[in-house]
């Protein structure tokens, strides 16, 4: 059964951060890697979006061509990967003749299907100074939902909108800004509308023409409910053609100038990437897409989710000879520091920024990945911070994973000169069934993509073996008597925990992995490796034999917080001095406090307010869609919110006393959304919701009734 793996194509019209890391890239990473150790047929292939106005406007802002942009951030962005361990099998690019080819075939055979495509005389913005039409980010002008005045023609980046070019109030060119002229111009629709019953039964209950496909419980809620709520609000037709001179020619000769959509083509890319590894390793790429066995799964930010769970399945689905999507499990977001990345703002730190300044730290790139992974976005946003990063290097690949293979290794050579020792008692001991238990515990979370979970089993490991060296003492054994037969045994499993933990680590961290594999003169991991290994522990075998010869692991992670040596420190020390220094948003999250202290003011004798400060809010209709308890507060709970047109909030709300989580998803509320994020309890929030209080204290909801649908403004 083949594992086809996609992660989401970056636009090759900028450097990446931790965010992105974060979202579609090493929750990939670690499932391809745990997979290929299992042994199995995977293919994980991804590249570079080179279509798009956004590149071919940065490229006309700086005055050089489309090409020169992507170029330079398609090596950067590839490097930035290699760097940091992410093992793509193929990393293609959609400029690639093969792509263009392998997109024009796909809009051929939906045009030639007929019934798919609606083609529409419609009227669109001109600038006659550039001569040119303007979609997307070609436009700008006043969100007509949330009254941002720079909103995009395809997108409203203060409310995350999906927008078109007409609705926008104030629309300018952004080449001339000057005001547009409307002008008639054909385009070419996918009539998504057509494939609403199929996505609504695929969505909720995994089954495709009567046959089940996949099981939608083990799908993540909030992906669900996403694609519940578009498909609530009904499809409509997408345009997937473009005025503009960068992009795929549309095949057909009455579409001179015109290009495809970059959502068009951008998913394709995974279907053209494929066929370049095949091509390279003498594969056949239909054994891929077009073979009902294969298990595809894409992974995403939760920005893309429409398009990966239904957009594109629908256009396979069209097509008629592909496979579906096994599952989504797209993340939700990485915060910094607890803001938002902003490059303007110099909020954050770049893959290729974080490669360059701890290119001294020892293991940095898997300090990065640990950090990452013990705090993934993956059901709620998550927050990176310094202080996380260093206590997750120190507490737990220093002080656990470090400390352990150093003792094991010192006092293997101390009591058995570096062999390991023989010991008959391995079948059915503790050790043993401990090993199994953890192996099978993070297979079982990594093929659910709970991959924090799965890190959590891998550090418990560790502490199993610490603590288990600990209380059975080898060394106090060894002073009573040299030859008491514990030592043996212990040393024996305790090398056997070791041989475990160098193997488990290598989806996670794998530089790490490989070292301690070295340390453990082993043969660098290879596929099939994990199945090798729990084989063996099934078969009553151990990992290592005695006789087996160890090195040394000396001190693997020296600490950052370390007493004597304060090299590392100053590392990290050097990056929060760098965020303070660029970054001006200090000021701006004191003014948000004010805002935030006066709304929740006492609810009598508020000063009068000009009607303009009422309209500064912006108050919309929502719909909880999940709802959880807050670690360590007995007062707050997390919630995810609908907001309609396909964006989510989180949200942490002082109502845990009064509801239970379980009553809410469903619940329909007004909510204050322009308010400024901030943290509670570590968590972000980024709406706050209405509520009535009465003299009893019990709390209402204030809100419209069921079924009145989410993004509503209420004024
Ligand atoms: N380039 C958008 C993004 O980076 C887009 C993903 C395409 S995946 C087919 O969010
Ligand atoms: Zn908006």
């Amino acid at each position: 059964m083949p594992h086809l793996l996609t992660s989401a194509l970056p636009y090759a019209n900028g450097p990446l951060h931790l965010g992105h890391l974060a979202g579609a890239y090493l929750p990939a990473d670690i499932y391809a890697r745990y997979l290929r150790l299992a042994g199995k047929d995977v293919l994980w292939v991804c590249g570079s979006d080179e279509h798009g106005a956004a590149i071919t406007l940065r490229a006309k802002k700086e005055g050089i061509e489309p090409q020169d942009i992507i170029d330079k951030y398609h090596n950067l962005n590839k490097a930035s990967f290699a760097a940091l361990g992410i093992s793509f099998d193929y990393y293609h690019r959609t400029s690639a003749p093969l792509h263009h080819e392998t997109s024009q075939d796909f809009f051929r055979t939906l045009d030639q299907k007929g019934g798919e495509f609606i083609v529409r005389d419609t009227e669109q913005y001109y600038d006659p100074e550039f001569k040119q039409f303007l979609a997307d980010r070609y436009i700008k002008g006043t969100c007509p939902r949330c009254g941002f005045a720079e909103a995009y023609g395809d997108q409203c980046e203060n409310c995350g909108s999906d927008l078109s070019p007409t609705e926008l109030i104030n629309p300018v060119s952004v080449l001339s800004g000057a005001t547009p002229e409307l002008r008639q111009t054909k385009h070419w629709y996918f009539d998504l509308a057509k494939h609403e019953d199929f996505l609504r039964t695929w969505i909720q209950e995994g089954t495709v023409d009567g046959k089940q496909v996949h099981d939608p419980t083990t799908w993540k809620k909030h992906v669900i409910g996403q694609c519940m709520s578009w498909l609530n609000e009904g499809l409509q037709a997408r345009a997937i053609t473009r005025d503009l001179d960068w992009g795929i020619s549309v095949p057909r000769e009455d579409a001179e100038g015109k290009v495809l959509y970059v959502w068009f083509d951008a998913p394709i890319g995974y279907i053209s990437s494929t066929k370049q590894w095949c091509l390279d390793h003498g594969r056949d790429w239909k054994d891929y897409w077009q073979n009902p066995d294969t298990e595809l799964v894409h992974f995403i930010g939760k920005d893309n989710i429409v398009f990966h769970c239904l957009i594109f399945p629908a256009m396979l689905r069209a097509h008629g000879d592909y496979v579906l999507p096994k599952n989504v499990p797209a993340n939700q977001f990485l915060n910094f520091e607890g803001d938002k990345f902003s490059k303007s703002r110099g909020w954050g730190i770049e893959l290729h920024e974080y490669v360059e300044e701890f290119k001294d730290f020892p293991n940095g790139e898997d300090a990065l990945r640990w950090a990452l992974i013990r705090n993934l976005p993956e059901q709620s946003d998550a927050d990176f911070t310094w202080d996380g990063f260093t206590e997750y290097y120190d507490k737990d690949l220093a002080d656990k994973l470090g400390n352990f293979l150093n003792r094991v290794t010192v006092l293997t050579h101390k009591y058995f000169a570096g062999a390991t020792p023989s010991s008959g008692h391995w079948a059915g001991s503790q050790v043993q069934a401990e090993l199994q238990k953890a192996m099978q515990a993070m297979a079982s979370h990594i093929e659910a993509f709970r991959f924090k979970d799965a890190a959590t089993t891998f550090v418990e490991l560790a502490s199993f073996g610490n603590t288990y060296l600990q209380d059975a003492a080898p060394w106090s054994l060894a002073k009573a008597d040299p030859e008491d037969p514990r030592i043996a045994k212990v040393m024996f499993d305790s090398i056997q925990i070791a041989a475990a933990l160098a193997l488990m680590a290598h989806p996670f961290v794998p530089l790490v992995s490989a070292k301690l594999r070295t340390v453990l003169r082993q043969e660098i991991v290879e596929n099939g490796d994990w199945a090798v290994s729990r084989d063996l522990l099934a078969a009553n075998k151990p990992l290592l034999t005695p006789g087996h010869d160890i090195g040394q692991a000396g001190v693997l992670f020296p600490k950052i917080n370390d007493r004597k040596d304060d090299t590392l420190l100053k590392i990290i020390q050097g990056q929060r001095d760098k965020l303070r220094a660029s970054s001006s948003s200090a000021e701006q999250s004191s003014s948000d406090e004010s805002v935030v202290a006066s709304l929740s003011a006492e609810p009598t004798g508020k000063p009068e307010i000009a009607f303009e400060d009422f309209t500064k809010l912006d108050l919309r209709t929502a719909t909880i869609l999940t709802a959880d308890a807050v670690k360590k507060s007995n007062k707050l709970l997390h919630l995810t919110i609908d907001l309609g047109g396909g964006q989510t909030r989180s949200v942490v709300s002082g109502i845990a006393k009064h509801f239970a989580p379980e009553q809410l998803p469903g619940q329909p509320v007004v909510v204050v959304t322009n308010l400024a994020p901030r943290k509670m309890a570590g968590v972000l929030s980024e709406a706050m919701i209405l509520m009535a209080e009465n003299g009893e204290g019990q709390l209402t909801f204030v809100a419209p009734p069921a079924g009145f649908g989410a993004g509503w403004e209420v004024r």
